[in-house]
């Protein structure tokens, strides 16, 4: 075949599997507002470096029968790992683990007449195979995102147990695939319950203001379970919307009509206490309505330019270190955010847990949230992107009703290729279909030179965007941190651009003259020439520099200096604000009262 039959044959091809993803989604949304029992606790852990389980058959948690019967495993007797949480921060032995570990627990359950239950999973990094007493449920790809099992006939009364083989070995086929600048934190890194629901019930739901406006509801309810058309109500307290609709043969109704209601805003972040019914089932959740849009190279929220005074950041625990797993957790990094001056978060580089955008949205906190589509993964595998298909798929569908979220990140410093590109707008086009109220972006970080101190920001993506993010490393990776007075910058794209990254390394405390790489003066001295720089870029709307806290990651060995840690957070993982932090908390008060203009 010519290249450009392979590269047509490609796109159909990834096209397909896009739309057959974008239908099969069956989350139950909402899951924080449902009867759940938790599973969270110790459970029973046996790390499993060769895949012996699967032939030996772990997941029937068996016991010998006799004296003389053979089972070469033993829950019961192995030690415990905390759920949630990764395995590499629980034991000094699993720091450096890549590989697959078995958990087992057992609970009790009595089952009620009428009532669908299902196993949930906050997320499992990165495959995983679910059983209950001894039977496959099913299995997971993707560390970041919910996923659950409906285990209604499956569980029993009285005792049951549930062994789960979770793997982080990473695959170049993998989302992400070889190489990452994070730890790769392997285990149930957050909440595990059931899910207890009416026999017919809402499943899901879209209730947010029609795309652009800011005084229509738009949106749809998902109901499970029933083949008949089955009567919604929509409620919302202190509000005289209460509004009747029908589901279609698919279970699905729609509605549309006009609402005046408080906007929710970063200063005023209104929640509003919507009822949804079906049948025998309410489920109630709090949401903010907000329009978000673009006009010209502009971001407008609720009719108003707006700019993003942010900050990367990571889901890893400030200061308990591994992966961040409750509300506490959130709460720390999001008061950080908040003391550093910020309206406006990225979540890097995979969706975070929902703790935190569900306080985002009643801390007034925008958020960009990303699917792991980090450097190279493999571009023409059509089951790599069935994967981040997916994951974005999955990434929406839990966070959907959040107020707070306004861009949804397709991906990370991906290089400029044909494949990429197609691979890319490919995520981006169903992004659209599944969200059409929310902007799109990437973090690009392919400039061309146009002469000694001047890059033109003209990636293709560019085209499949709403919002361009510029990762650029200027003071750190390429050049000096004066270098960026001189910088010019340009692109051909009437788009808004958000400066998504730029940082420094410095552990806190090690000092030196703003020439000395590695000490909290050279990084603080290069946050104040690229805040001076970063204003004269074309359709500057806002930026989130590179990173809220120091994190883990295997790249980064200089022993006293990184010891396993991207150095470049404005607050230490001990919770020490360096020089830096104060730089740009500096630059946020004078950005809040007198924001650029372009
Ligand atoms: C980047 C990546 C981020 C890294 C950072 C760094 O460009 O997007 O994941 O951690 O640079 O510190 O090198």
């Amino acid at each position: 075949m010519r290249a450009g039959k392979i590269a047509a044959t490609l796109v159909f091809l990834m096209t397909v599997v896009g739309v057959a993803l974008s239908q099969s989604a069956n989350l139950i949304a909402n899951v924080p507002g449902r009867k759940t029992t938790s599973l969270n606790g110790p459970w029973h852990a046996i790390v499993d470096p060769y895949e012996t389980g699967l032939s030996e058959r772990y997941y029937e948690n068996a016991q010998p029968k006799d004296k003389s019967d053979r089972i070469e495993y033993d829950f019961e007797r192995s030690p415990t790992l905390n759920v949630p949480g990764d395995w590499n921060t629980q034991r000094e032995s699993l720091l450096f683990y890549e590989g697959p570990l078995w958990y087992e627990r057992s609970f009790a359950y009595q089952k009620r007449e009428h009532t669908r239950v299902f196993l949930y999973f906050g997320a499992a990094n990165y495959v995983t195979r679910a059983y209950l007493n001894g039977k496959k449920l099913g299995e997971h790809e993707g560390g970041f995102t919910p996923f659950d099992f409906e285990v209604t006939n499956g569980l029993r009364d009285g005792g049951n147990f549930v062994v789960v083989e979770v793997s982080n070995t990473r695959r170049p086929d993998a989302v992400p695939a070889m190489r990452t600048d994070w730890w790769n934190y392997g285990g149930l890194t957050r909440d595990v319950m059931l899910v207890e629901v009416p026999e017919v019930f809402v499943q899901d739901y879209f209730i947010q203001l029609a795309p652009g406006s800011e005084n229509e509801m738009a949106g749809w309810v998902q109901v499970s379970g029933s083949s008949r058309p089955e009567a919604v109500s929509l409620e919302i307290a202190g509000t005289d919307i209460k509004k009747q609709v029908t589901t279609d043969a698919r279970g699905r109704a729609e509605f549309h009509f006009p609402a005046k209601l408080q906007l929710w805003t970063p200063e005023s972040p209104k929640l509003y206490d919507v009822a949804i019914r079906a049948g025998e089932d309410t489920v109630r959740d709090s949401i903010g309505f907000r329009s978000v849009r673009i006009q010209g190279a502009q971001i407008l929220l609720n009719g108003k330019p707006i700019f993003l005074r942010g900050i990367s950041l990571h889901e890893e625990s400030p200061k308990r270190g591994g992966r961040a797993t409750n509300a506490e957790d959130a709460q720390t990094l999001l008061d950080y955010a908040k003391e550093l001056g910020c309206n406006f978060i990225r979540l890097a580089h995979y969706p975070h847990n929902e703790y935190e955008t569900r306080l985002a949205d009643r801390m007034g906190l925008l958020v960009w949230s990303e699917i792991p589509v980090y450097w190279d993964i493999d571009w023409k595998n059509p089951a790599t992107l069935a994967n981040a298909q997916a994951q974005l798929r999955d990434m929406i569908a839990r966070d959907r009703n959040r107020a707070s979220v306004i861009l949804w990140s397709m991906s990370n410093e991906t290089p400029i290729d044909p494949a990429r590109t197609a691979f890319i707008q490919n995520l981006a086009d169903s992004t659209r279909q599944m969200d059409p109220t929310r902007l799109i972006t990437s973090a690009l970080n392919h400039t061309e030179k146009a002469g000694p101190n001047q890059e033109i920001l003209n990636d293709p993506l560019g085209q499949s965007l709403d919002v361009l993010g510029l990762n650029e490393y200027i003071g750190w990776y390429v050049r000096r941190p004066e270098d960026a007075d001189v910088m010019q910058w340009t692109t051909p794209y009437q788009k808004p651009i958000i400066i998504s990254e730029f940082g420094a390394d410095a552990p806190a405390g090690r000092h030196g003259d703003p020439q000395t790489r590695w000490s909290e003066e050279y990084q603080a001295n290069l946050f104040v020439h690229q805040l001076d720089m970063v204003k004269r870029i074309p359709n500057f709307v806002g930026l989130s520099p590179w990173v809220l806290v120091d994190f883990h990651s295997p790249r980064r060995p200089i022993p006293g200096i990184q010891d396993y840690y991207n150095r470049k957070g404005l607050i230490s993982n001990h919770g020490e604000r360096k020089q830096a932090f104060y730089v740009l908390q500096k630059f946020y008060k004078e950005m809040a009262n007198a924001p650029p203009v372009h």
